[in-house]
């Protein structure tokens, strides 16, 4: 059974608090007996956050961590869910086209090495992500484009397929009319996305997916294949991933931004903040426009969560709780 709950964000949410308060004890010293408190704040692990409201997803990537999988394995079949779900129109099979009627993919995953591997612009093939993984694993390289990634999927075994349903087809008709390019805030209850898993053994992946902005221009790729801009993974430090409008978040190597701003101390909620920050307080920014949102855990399995507008959210699996959380916001703190 899936549990949804709606929680206000909180950057311990989850945490498995073990206290065990006034524990007696001999101190040898002065045999005095001692009350001692002992706290805890180890978050349970393992853990997997995505961004949206993806809970069929993290249930498949709870399930393999759970059972002792890797969080690479966990985070490319959390993945992989929403690539195959048509009902998601922002990421794989279903996902709405470029304006010219393409469906083109992007995606990546990093592993616990700082391994990497992307596709960008890729058709005909639903699970992007795989194919990025077979990338980093198979190839000396680190990023394929286009066609040459489609037959590199080939060559792999990935079969063909028609990405563009009916309705997303239909979608694209109805835009043609207007033809009007206007990337909209929070488009859809699901969206790209974005996948960060600790796995029991305390080590952390990372991979995102999408079929990018809608009716973007044909060729056009955004942030998530782009490592350091959609996604970053630092094993000793934390990972973050990112959602919205990609051109912002490149400007700003974004993932990159946030895990750096934890290894300077920051907490994942703090980190996320920053970076939100440095996009809005740019010189002319229009933020007010667009939306972009990160996600980010810490190597001690601390979480964050921000965006500029409302309605950004986190999906959470931990402790066998997973939540929807909502994400707080810049133009709420303004
Ligand atoms: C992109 N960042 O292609 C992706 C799209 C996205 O929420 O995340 N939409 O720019």
């Amino acid at each position: 059974m899936k549990r949804r709950k709606f929680i206000k964000n909180a950057s311990l949410t989850g945490i498995g608090l073990s206290v065990s308060a006034s524990v007696l004890a001999c101190d040898k010293n002065t045999s005095k007996t001692k009350h001692l408190t002992t706290v805890s704040t180890t978050p349970s692990l393992p853990l997997v956050i995505a961004t949206w409201n993806v809970p069929n997803a993290t249930a498949k990537a709870w399930h393999i961590l759970e059972n002792g999988g890797s969080a690479l394995d966990a985070v490319e079949q959390g993945c992989m869910v929403e690539e195959a779900d048509v009902n998601n129109t922002s990421v794989g099979k279903g996902g709405l086209p470029d304006r010219d009627g393409h469906v083109t993919l992007d995606a990546c995953i990093m592993d616990k090495h700082g391994n990497c591997g992307s596709v960008v612009c890729l058709e005909n093939i639903t699970h992007a992500v795989s194919v990025a993984r077979n990338v980093m694993e198979k190839t000396p390289h680190v990023m394929l484009a286009g066609k040459g990634a489609e037959q590199f999927a080939y060559e792999q075994g990935f079969k063909k397929e028609n990405l563009l349903t009916e309705a997303s087809k239909k979608a694209w008709e109805d835009w043609k009319i207007k033809s009007e390019y206007k990337p909209i805030i929070n488009i859809e209850n699901h969206d790209t996305i974005g996948m960060l898993a600790i796995d029991k053994n305390g080590d952390i992946s990372g991979a995102c997916t999408t079929s990018g902005l809608a009716y973007k221009m044909h060729g056009r790729v955004g942030d998530s294949p782009i490592i350091g801009s959609g996604l970053y993974v630092d094993n000793e430090v934390g990972a973050c991933v990112a959602t919205g409008l990609g051109e912002e978040v490149v400007k700003t190597v974004g993932s990159f931004l946030v895990v750096e701003l934890m290894r300077q101390g920051k907490s994942p909620q703090e980190a996320c903040e920053e970076a939100i920050s440095r996009i809005v307080n740019k010189p002319n920014s229009n933020y007010k426009n667009f939306q972009v949102g990160y996600i980010a855990v810490n190597k001690q399995g601390e979480t964050g969560s921000y965006a500029i507008h409302q309605w950004f959210s986190m999906t959470k699996y931990q402790n066998n709780n997973n939540d929807n959380i909502q994400a707080t916001f810049y133009l709420k703190d303004k």
